[in-house]
């Protein structure tokens, strides 16, 4: 086993890998931007190496410096966390070049499955279903049509070196393919550095649905089940869940067997997802390849009991899988909810800054993934994801209680949040019923837009009843200095904590029935 691994990354996939490195016994080994000198990762590390100014450019994607961190550190393998370098197969291979382990998949795996063309085209001879369309580059609008006439429209572009919605465009009839294919060939090129575009019937109103699979590095892969992913907004995912309450015991079967003929087709190794579009009729249909760990992976550790990043770690020290298919079984169900610093009131635009307060969630049930703490400030140079925090249960009900109960409790002061997006989700009807698909954060947002928001009202109803606390210690100062208007005074300990809270003054001697015991009411 490694007795030192690097971490080429930031934020709470950082904290979470150095977390599976100490429970491993293998020291761990921060690097950061400059911007990031304080953040959480860097206090959690047993070691920390600046590698550039802010920008990722020069820092958390600078191949040499990370490399040189390694060296001086004395690390013998290095995570790439996702994101960042996570799927850059030339980074892999400057791994091996160094003499460090790339804690992923080999570098020839990413590259067979880094082109979509390709991989389609390869794995289809490999029996695994994929949607209807053109089998490489389209040359122009004429080939494009062709393709579009024998398949049938509606029709997809995409880019073949994309992912993440970049170049793509739905066209609903041959006038509009001009001009669809152009602008998705200019985006692909700009985006990737490649503008191969080529054409797959679309899917209308798919669910997003992965399979977690793992290889080792003898050969053996299995798969641990599926994450439902369909709510999503431009393309990032809000919340995630396992199992998909779509998918019953047989088509998980169906669709993991393929997930695993994807992987072994692609002799890969470690741990990788497997993405699938599902039509309305349950279809599934392979659509591509991560080849990293993934940002939803506590959902799948949750119902598999499975630690993914310890079995990266074993995987990539050559260790066999600890586990056979047959020992796979998913228990209960997980629900995550990522944490954003956005503003809701702003069309969940950016909203870093510095965190003035934070209550943090905890209770059965609830695993809170965090890569913030209070008086840190937020950069604006990185993705504003702050948090996962994951709810547990037997059923999907009691995931969805427990999550609610921990939002109630989770309060992050200084910056806006995207919290109270995920009450809305919960409580919403079409949620409970698991009646989701890609489009339904659009449309839930676009139906809250029409109804008067509650919050401010609530705001007014907290602000009255300080207002009269306020009141009443003006009137009645004598008493100790705080009072409310009527009934029993308070006890000693509740006229500490108003105080408290309110960041008052001291308020004197605490007197009455709280004092020199412990108040459990
Ligand atoms: C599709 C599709 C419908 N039909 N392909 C969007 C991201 C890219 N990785 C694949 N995407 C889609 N491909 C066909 N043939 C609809 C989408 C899509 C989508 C897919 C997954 C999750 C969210 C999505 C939101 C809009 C469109």
């Amino acid at each position: 086993m490694f007795k030192k691994i690097l971490i080429a990354n930031r934020g709470e996939i950082a904290v979470r890998i150095i977390r599976a490195c100490r429970e491993l016994g293998i020291s761990s080994v921060a690097v950061y931007s400059d911007r990031d000198r304080a953040a959480l990762h860097v206090r959690k590390a047993d070691e920390a190496y600046p590698i550039g100014p802010a920008a990722a450019a020069e820092s958390y994607l600078n191949i040499p410096r990370i490399l040189d961190a390694a060296q001086l550190s004395g690390a013998e393998a290095i995570h790439p966390g996702y994101g960042f370098l996570s799927e850059n197969a030339k980074f892999a291979q400057a791994c091996a070049d160094a003499g460090l382990k790339f804690i992923g998949p080999s570098p020839a795996a990413m590259e067979r499955l880094g082109s979509k063309t390709r991989a389609r085209e390869h794995l289809q001879k490999a029996g695994v279903p994929v949607v209807p369309g053109s089998a490489h580059g389209l040359a122009g609008k004429d080939e494009a049509e062709e393709v579009a006439a024998r398949i049938g429209y509606p029709v997809m572009l995409k880019a073949a070196a994309g992912g993440g919605g970049k170049g793509m465009r739905l066209v609903h009839e041959p006038g509009q393919m001009k001009s669809a294919l152009e602008a998705a060939q200019s985006e692909a090129l700009r985006a990737f550095g490649d503008g191969e575009v080529y054409l797959e019937k679309a899917i209308v109103n798919p669910r997003h649905v992965e399979m977690q699979v793992l290889g080792d590095e003898h050969g053996h892969t299995v798969y641990l089940g599926e994450r439902e992913c369909s709510i999503q907004r431009r393309h990032q995912k809000v919340l995630e869940e396992a199992p998909s309450p779509l998918v019953d015991p047989e088509m998980r079967r169906r669709m993991g067997e393929v997930a695993v003929r994807v992987a072994r087709s692609a002799g890969y190794s470690n741990a990788g997802t497997v993405e699938f579009l599902v039509d309305q009729d349950r279809n599934f249909y392979f659509l591509e390849m991560n080849t990293r760990l993934q940002v939803e992976h506590p959902v799948t550790e949750l119902v598999t009991g499975f630690d993914l990043v310890h079995l990266q770690i074993q995987i990539a020290a050559e260790d066999e899988l600890p586990f056979v298919q047959d020992e796979v079984h998913i228990r209960g169900h997980a629900i995550e909810c990522r944490i954003y610093a956005e503003d809701p009131e702003n069309n969940y635009f950016p909203s870093p800054g510095k965190i003035t307060l934070l209550v943090e969630p905890a209770g059965p049930g609830i695993r809170h993934d965090s890569g913030i703490y209070e008086d840190w400030t937020v950069p604006s140079d990185y993705d504003p994801l702050l948090a996962k925090l994951i709810g547990y249960g037997v059923d999907r009900e009691q995931a969805v209680a427990r999550l609610e109960r921990a939002l109630g409790e989770y309060f992050v002061g200084g910056i806006k949040t995207n919290l109270s997006l995920f009450q809305r989700i919960l409580e919403d009807p079409d949620f409970r019923r698991a009646k989701v698909d890609t489009g339904y954060l659009d449309r839930l947002l676009a139906a809250a837009r029409s109804k008067p928001d509650p919050q401010p009202a609530r705001v007014a109803a907290i602000a009255a009843g300080l207002f009269a606390v306020l009141d009443s210690t003006a009137a009645v100062s004598a008493n100790g200095g705080l009072a409310v208007p009527a009934g029993d005074p308070p006890s000693g300990w509740k006229r500490a904590a108003r105080f408290e809270a309110l960041r008052g003054t001291d308020p004197g001697p605490i007197a009455g029935r709280g004092r020199g015991r412990s108040d459990n009411s």
